[in-house]
């Protein structure tokens, strides 16, 4: 039998090696002999590009025939990374596409090097969005992403000589890309602006001038992990309904003959870099139009041919909305059945309000979408009652009457549950819309769907009665996040467990078996072994990007995230400086029983976000100052690493002893992160906040580091901020300490820091200096469980033992049967 596999394997390596030669011939039209990284890259891409398109195309043609219930995730964001490993794991094709690069004269690590992430998306929003496709693949669900193919993804991170952060942009589609293909044929018209007329006797509306603009569809296959099912994200591309005006040049206007199309164009060009504000931008709402417009479009003519009646569009079609982004598909969908399908106003809300359903993703006030009511009237005109935004003063008007019938007379609250906020300008809340628009309502850890019933969402639960409003925990995928990332480790989990790594993956809860084995001495060494592996990998991309030396027999204690004020990167700083002054207060032989750390950041900052950018100048320049003295610096040194990324995670993640999720209790909805290094066996450190909570929960409280103050106190001890200041001298002496050295000068100008430092010395909405001490302690804390290495390597395999939980598949198939109501459909393998 062992000769029979491995002659296949033998064949399966040779077929393997001339389809790629044959890609270098014939798709790169080069030389076998005379080929680099990259095209050896290029070629391998499109080699398993074959193999995906055999599965894409048998999937969606299964899906037809069936006809079950499709699920859509609409979000404005996918953060992809790079395709090829995930494609060849999930494929199972890993180990013969090595053998056959390697029969080639390269090496698979390398060319895999080669590939750009595909960064469509901020930050944990839009890797979730693609968590969730390698999820719904796994498990044969039929479900389709839709979103926009941007020119350029989320801006490249570059950090200037005095540590400022610099934007750059990300031309990702400059190499082709093998992991789309081009539907030039599926194409809509979407409008702008313009005017909409009354005609004929039925009164139904049509719409002239203005802009018009073609979306485009690009379709991305989606591998599953041990099954034939391939599912499709389809990204729209917009361009010039007509290529250019040719009287203006005929007239000789070359720009105003192009204008037109270079304006269409822009609507995909880029992806908005802020996550959490800046609301108001027009490119911004025509981007979610044009999104949603073609979107719904496509959606609609796919149901139109399984010839069903409209009114079962919801048994057919379940829509899920990644936060506000595309709420406009609320009233489009309404536009759609009034104008073009001639249902009454009821019989289309009731189809409506089955059809879609509203993901929420933050409780901050100030993160909640609203777009100003004369934006919305220009882009989207109202000249007949069914256009959008009279569209939307009707559902307003008739909710508010159900409101008023519910709760007569109470004034406040219909002007607080009203879709239209009143000021200069009215301004329209998407929340809200979203809300009234949907059939279930989902936040994403159980803290914050609590938080979200009883804050943001507090009159709607009141009005609608609690079951409308729950909670789906977020997951990762276990393939990428472990399987991938972290080779090692998952061959060792399947080696302890004795089964196969496609059945573990894909039912994470199997993790528990690694309990079994905690005592075991020579399994323990084994996990540390690669834990260690993993560090050096980590040290080496230092040394080969920064030309940084990593000391890899310090902790290693990583934060990564998007810069943002409520995840307190600045609380993080401002611990390593007081450690930094702690050390230098100590003779040479205490600090020789210290336990030496290295520390690193990496994230990104919206670009008109100055506190962020100003807390990356900070980490810089402690970094400068510690790193090079000779005092301390083999027991404190920090890195902050440029650009991060999906692939950059891809390394850090797995070589972390510590990871640090630190918001102020209350303001992380959730979290996705924390999850990634639980699940490689790094230990928790964090505030009672999001889903750390669950994650304590389950590896129990002994074995994650927890500190700071708790959700219900927030609000009175900003209460005190504002009310009854106490200086931080009186709050944190060791604080003040710290604030003082950053203002004099310590790490080069103080007075450039003011701007940061006073954000802490006045309001400190985000609780600072009221969490700073227990920070220190739970830090110190950290410290001494570490110098029990042998009680840290079983807290470190509990930790991933006790991860099941959190897997994508788990909640994708909680949104299948609690919220879809779609089946598994599993392809058949020929
Ligand atoms: C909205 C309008 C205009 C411009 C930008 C935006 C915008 C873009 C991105 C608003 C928010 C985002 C991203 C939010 C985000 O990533 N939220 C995170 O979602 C994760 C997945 O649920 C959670 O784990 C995190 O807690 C949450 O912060």
């Amino acid at each position: 039998i062992w000769k029979e596999c491995s002659r296949h394997l033998d064949e399966d390596v040779q077929s393997i090696t001339k389809s790629v030669v044959n890609h270098v011939q014939t798709s790169l039209a080069r030389q076998a002999y005379n080929i680099d990284d990259l095209g050896a890259y290029q070629a391998a891409a499109l080699s398993v590009r074959d193999n995906l398109l055999v599965n894409w195309n048998d999937t969606q043609l299964h899906y037809t025939r069936k006809a079950p219930k499709r699920a859509y995730y609409l979000s404005l964001e996918f953060l992809m990374g790079r395709t090829l490993d995930n494609a060849l794991l999930n494929l199972g094709l890993k180990s013969q596409y090595k053998d056959g690069i390697k029969e080639l004269g390269f090496s698979l690590e390398d060319i895999l090097e080669q590939e750009r992430d595909a960064a469509l998306g901020n930050g944990g929003l839009g890797r979730l969005a693609a968590c969730y496709l390698d999820s719904s693949a796994s498990q044969d669900l039929p479900l389709w992403g839709y979103g926009l193919r941007y020119k350029y993804g989320i801006f490249q991170q570059l950090i200037s000589p005095e540590g400022n952060q610099l934007e750059a942009p990300d031309p990702w589609l400059d190499n082709q890309n093998p992991w789309e293909l081009p539907r030039l044929d599926v194409t809509y018209d979407v409008r702008f602006y313009g005017h909409a007329e009354r005609i004929g006797e039925t009164g139904r509306a049509t719409w002239s001038g203005g802009q018009e603009v073609l979306a485009v569809a690009y379709d991305v296959m989606i591998p599953g992990c041990g099954t034939k099912n391939t599912n499709n994200l389809r990204l729209w591309e917009s361009k010039p309904k007509r290529g250019f005006d040719l009287n203006s040049f005929n007239a000789g206007n070359y720009e105003g003959a192009v204008e037109s199309s270079n304006s269409a164009a822009a609507i995909t060009s880029v992806l908005y870099p802020n996550d959490h504000t800046t609301f108001g931008k027009e490119l911004r709402l025509k981007q979610q139009y044009f999104w949603t417009a073609a979107s719904l479009a496509d959606i609609l003519r796919r149901f139109k041919n399984l010839g069903k009646p409209i009114s079962e569009f919801p048994d057919f079609v379940a829509i899920q909305l990644n936060d506000t982004h595309p709420t406009l598909a609320i009233p489009e969908l309404m536009r759609i059945l009034v104008d073009e399908e001639e249902l009454r106003w009821d019989k289309a809300w009731e189809i409506v309000t089955n059809t879609f359903f509203f993901t929420n993703h933050t409780v901050l006030p100030e993160a909640l979408e609203k777009w100003p009511v004369p934006l919305l009237e220009h882009l989207l005109p109202r000249r007949v009652p069914e256009r959008h935004l009279q569209i939307i003063y009707d559902i307003n008007m008739q909710f508010l009457q159900a409101v008023e019938k519910k709760f007569p007379g109470d004034r406040d609250r219909l002007a607080r549950m009203s879709i239209i906020e009143e000021g200069v300008p009215k301004q329209v809340r998407m929340a809200n819309l979203a809300c009234i628009g949907d059939r279930k309502v989902n936040g994403v850890a159980e803290l914050h769907s609590e938080l979200v019933r009883t804050t943001i969402m507090k009159d709607f639960v009141e009005f609608y009665g609690v079951s409308k409003f729950a909670n789906v925990t977020n997951g990762i995928t276990p393939r990428r996040w472990l399987d991938q990332c972290n080779p090692e480790l998952s061959t060792l989990i399947s080696k302890t467990l004795g089964i196969d790594k496609t059945v573990w993956l894909k039912d994470l809860t199997k993790l528990e078996g690694l309990l079994a084995h905690t005592e075991d001495k020579k399994f323990r060494d084994e996990w540390a072994a690669i834990k260690q592996r993993n560090k050096e990998r980590l040290a080496h991309h230092v040394q080969t990007t920064l030309g940084l030396t990593v000391n890899t027999h310090a902790m290693f204690d990583v934060q990564i995230k998007r810069l943002h004020e409520y995840k307190r990167q600045t609380l993080n700083i401002l611990g390593v400086i007081h450690r930094y002054l702690t050390l230098k207060a100590m003779t040479p032989e205490e600090r020789k029983k210290t336990n030496p750390r290295v520390v690193f950041f990496a994230g990104k900052a919206a670009p008109a976000y100055y506190i962020a950018k100003l807390t990356i100048r900070l980490i810089v320049n402690v970094a400068r100052v510690i790193n090079d003295d000779p005092d301390t610096k083999n027991y404190l040194s920090l890195y902050f690493l440029p650009d991060y990324s999906v692939s950059l995670a891809e390394v850090l993640i797995p070589a972390s002893d510590i990871s640090q999720h630190i918001s102020t209790a209350g303001t992380e909805a959730s979290g996705t992160s924390n999850m990634k290094f639980c699940l490689n066996g790094g230990l928790l450190l964090g505030t009672v906040d999001g889903a750390n909570i669950e994650i304590a929960e389950e590896v129990g409280e002994s074995n994650v580091f927890f500190f700071g103050h708790l959700t219900p106190a927030v609000e009175d001890l900003r209460y005190q901020h504002l009310y009854h200041p106490v200086p931080v001298e009186e709050k944190s002496p060791a604080l003040a300490n710290v604030l003082n050295q950053v203002s004099a000068g310590l790490f080069g100008d103080g007075g450039v820091y003011e701007p940061l430092l006073n954000t802490i010395r006045q309001s400190d909405y985000y609780l600072i200096t009221d969490d700073f001490d227990s920070y220190i302690s739970a830090l110190n804390m950290v410290d001494e469980a570490y110098l029990d290495k042998d009680e840290w390597v079983k807290k470190s395999i509990r930790t991933t033992a006790k991860m099941g939980k959190f897997s994508s598949d788990r909640a994708i198939m909680d949104y299948a049967q609690e919220y879809w109501n779609i089946e598994q459909t599993p392809v058949p393998s020929s």
